[in-house]
């Protein structure tokens, strides 16, 4: 009795255990596609094979617990070089098998053609050496496995995770980011709908594990990956941020990234045959990856819809697997594109773009990158110290931005002008071209009331790495009476000869010496480009 309670025990363990860890297949007419396990299989004999060039990795686990897998393609893969960054992902949506496949072919692609004498050949070849490369392959493992439960398929789009307080069960992984998350009705909060966009924002952990890997490329304030795809099917289509919004700039997109994303995406459009538009353009969505990435990192971020036109129903989510390598193909010359386009985006826009915006240091302020408040310790300002953030309009305090909405300004508030002493602010610190010659552009206002003293003013600075002042680039003082109407101001002014592969950074320095004096100044659009 007991021994056959035993066995059968045993029998109804063995066969729950199974359920769960068969792993669910492509049925042989779409057997080249890669399931997960698939995928990892390959993934991980990749890097095997090209130890030099490719390291996988988990940046997380998925609800179920799969572990999310990426890889890195660099030479000296694993070495931190300071090179331009470029991340790809695929497969938000479980359905959208083919945007599993362009994940994986740019891996074996770049890792094949690595040190050919072809054209592509070196193409690839200088790509792979002067660029960190990240792939994300399957952001949404549990929904693959689950739509490949179905005969054929399921149609399943979100990811497996039970809603709390219902018997419903998937967050759409495409409406989880947390920028403007349920902003504006381009999701649904209805747990059974195809599109909810889950109980709160970052909801889903695979989102939090791609969040939380983009998050960890920034370094020191700057986020070293500039530019980035993620794949889905379907649509041929080429689009840029912002999905939540009709606008084609609103204020949380700066003029010149609008004309780069424009000029990029119809540049990678050409190379494939897609058509690129914004993004909102297609239906307006809210809590969408690019919209996070580009808003609060600044990555030029594109979605792709892959093969074929239209979408909606299986026949688009679930070509034969013939297309696979067609497809892929279609797509290796944007791929390179923006490969080639992260070490400055604005490259896009000419070579006059280029010279204004390329150089060792850009800044608009629209997030933060890394400036240094109060870099030796000695500010005494008790009020109005330099913060960066959307400027409000006072008698002395201009309220509007040369680009996007933010500026770095003394006091953001009307009222807060600086007080009490010295506020100071120093940029990150910059490599000054090997030639020496380097020019600082920036622009600025000052205001001051008529009540400030000599002592008083706004200095812009260059200093060494022992924060040495190398050249005043501009002194305001106060005093007599004077009296100084905020208005932009262009300042252009080179460094001083003798720095060339030096690291050099910007001061900024407003002194009130006197408590009713009011003293009010603010930057925006610094660049450091070589002249
Ligand atoms: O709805 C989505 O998340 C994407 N389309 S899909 O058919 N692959 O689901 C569109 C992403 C871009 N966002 C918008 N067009 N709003
Ligand atoms: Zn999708
Ligand atoms: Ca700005």
């Amino acid at each position: 009795m007991r021994t056959a309670l035993t066995i059968a025990l045993a029998l109804v363990m063995a066969g729950l255990a199974a359920v769960p860890g068969a792993a669910a297949d492509y049925p042989a007419k779409d057997s080249d596609y890669h399931s997960y396990p698939e995928m990892v299989s390959h993934i991980k004999q990749v890097a095997a094979k090209h130890p030099g060039l490719v390291r996988v990795f988990s940046i997380g686990k998925s609800h179920q617990g799969r572990k999310i897998w990426a890889a890195e393609v660099s030479d000296k893969v694993g070495v931190d070089e300071g090179e331009p960054e470029v991340l790809f992902d695929g497969l938000h949506h479980a359905r959208e098998h083919l945007s599993a496949e362009l994940p994986i072919y740019i891996l074996d692609m770049l890792t094949n053609q690595y040190g050919k004498a072809t054209d592509l050949g070196k193409r690839v070849t200088k790509l792979v050496n002067q660029r960190r490369t990240w792939i994300v392959f399957m952001v949404n493992p549990d929904g693959l496995q689950y739509d490949l439960t179905g005969n054929p398929y399921r149609s399943w789009r979100k990811n497996r995770q039970p809603t709390p307080g219902t018997n419903k069960l998937g967050t759409d992984l495409n409406r989880n980011w947390g920028y403007q998350w349920g902003c504006c009705g381009g999701s649904s909060g209805k747990p059974s709908a195809w599109n909810y966009r889950g109980p709160k924002a970052w909801s889903a952990p695979e989102v939090r594990a791609l969040r939380d890997f983009v998050k960890s490329r920034a370094v020191g304030g700057s986020q070293r990956i500039r530019t980035h795809i993620t794949f889905h099917t379907a649509g041929e289509l080429v689009l840029w941020p912002y999905a939540y919004t009709y606008k084609d700039l609103p204020a949380d997109m700066t003029a010149l990234d609008l004309a780069t994303f424009r000029a990029m995406g119809k540049a990678m459009a050409r190379t494939n045959g897609y058509k690129a538009k914004q993004s909102s353009s297609l239906y307006p969505s809210d809590g969408d990856m690019i919209d996070w990435m580009y808003a609060r990192q600044r990555i030029f971020s594109f979605t792709f819809e892959l093969y074929p036109t239209g979408g909606g129903t299986p026949k688009h989510w679930y070509p034969p697997d013939e297309v696979i390598g067609r497809e892929n193909r279609r797509n290796r010359d944007a791929i390179l594109y923006l490969m080639g386009k992260a070490s400055c985006p604005y490259q896009a826009l000419g070579t006059n773009s280029a010279k204004n915006n390329c150089g060792p240091l850009f800044d608009d302020f629209e997030i933060w990158r890394g400036w240094k408040a109060n870099p030796r310790g000695t500010d005494t300002a008790t009020d109005g110290r330099w913060v960066r953030g959307d400027p409000q309009k006072s008698p002395l305090q201009l309220g509007s931005a040369v680009s996007g909405k933010s500026v770095l300004v003394t006091g953001r508030l009307p009222g807060h002008d600086v007080d009490g002493g010295v506020t100071t602010i120093r940029s990150p610190y910059f490599t000054v071209p090997a030639s020496g010659k380097a020019t600082v552009r920036l622009k600025y206002w000052v205001g001051m009331g008529a009540s400030t003293s000599a002592a008083d003013g706004f200095t812009v600075r260059l200093v060494d790495k022992d924060g040495k002042i190398v050249k005043i680039l501009r002194k305001i003082n106060g005093g007599k009476g004077r009296k100084l109407k905020p208005a932009w101001t262009f300042l252009s002014s080179a460094a001083p000869a003798g720095h060339g592969g030096q690291r050099l950074a910007i001061e900024l320095k407003v002194v009130d010496s006197g408590k009713e004096n009011t003293v009010e100044a603010a930057v925006d659009q610094v660049r450091v480009v070589a002249s």
